[in-house]
């Protein structure tokens, strides 16, 4: 027997498995999902309880609102996902879905694809006992600063995110150049028929078939856009292309 072709595995750690495969069994993730290109493993955090209520979460020590899961629960479902995952001693740490962890970027979602696999952890409640994060060195990820009611529709968006990177998932892969994100700017305005709708005409340069114009035009769109919602990036870019304009000056000036 040979062993099956290697696919990218995500372990998810939830005690709601019934929201997977959810929006991921449907269109681009749903079809790769059925031809075997990525695997989902759902693991039911409640079946590591181990009192008679099957308890995952007890009151926070200092007080407060809400509830927090406990680390042996915690720590038990993680070891056995663990074990599952090839008995390697240095898989990578678990990622704990959390609204106190660093940004997920594009460049984390490149580095999670060229993984052979991952496990997220989903909290509910208030969150993860602190003991068990530090002790299994988990990271912690955030989709951004707004209030989920729990960690399971951000591993759903994260799967969703390093799928779409997958070799064979999509089509024809766009190239660094035409990923727009990649230069550093949000993307420019799509068009498609009619020409005209509800008195509104699309750009003419887009109608003109100047193929060089129309790059310009889209860049230009691309760099207004990004200046008016996003001043982070726009202040990157444009260091960027300063940095850029430095290093050629340097080269012209190391030639005299
Ligand atoms: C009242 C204090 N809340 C912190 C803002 C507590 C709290 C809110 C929401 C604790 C956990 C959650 C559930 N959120 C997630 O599990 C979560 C999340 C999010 O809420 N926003 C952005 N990214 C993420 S990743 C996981």
């Amino acid at each position: 027997m040979t062993a099956a072709a290697p696919c990218w595995t995500a372990r998810v750690l939830t005690i709601f498995p019934e929201m997977f495969p959810g929006p991921l069994g449907l269109s681009l993730a749903g079809k790769a999902l059925e031809s075997g290109l990525w695997a989902l493993e759902t693991v039911d955090m409640r079946a590591f309880a181990r009192d008679k209520h099957r308890s995952v979460d007890d009151t926070p020590f200092g007080g407060g609102p809400g509830m927090v899961m406990r680390p042996d629960v915690v720590d038990a479902a993680i070891a056995a996902t663990a074990d599952a995952d090839t008995g390697d001693a240095d898989a990578a740490p678990a990622i704990y879905l959390s609204p106190r962890g660093r940004l997920l970027t594009q460049s984390i979602v490149r580095e999670l694809a060229a993984r052979p696999s991952v496990t997220l952890l989903c909290g509910r409640y208030e969150g993860v006992d602190e003991r068990v994060l530090a002790a299994r060195q988990v990271d912690e990820i955030s989709l951004g600063d707004f209030v989920l009611s729990g960690g399971e529709p951000a591993a759903i968006a994260l799967i969703d995110a390093v799928v779409r990177l997958l070799p064979g998932v999509l089509g024809a892969p766009a190239t660094l150049e035409e990923e727009s994100f990649e230069r550093g700017l949000l993307e420019y305005p799509h068009y498609t028929r009619p020409a005209e709708w509800q008195g509104r005409a699309v750009p003419e340069v887009l109608l003109s078939g100047h193929h060089e114009r129309i790059r310009a035009w889209r860049r230009r769109q691309a760099e207004e856009t990004t200046r008016a919602r996003r001043p982070d990036l726009w202040t990157r870019y444009v260091a960027g292309l300063k940095n850029l304009d430095q290093a050629a000056a340097e080269e012209e000036g190391s030639k005299r």
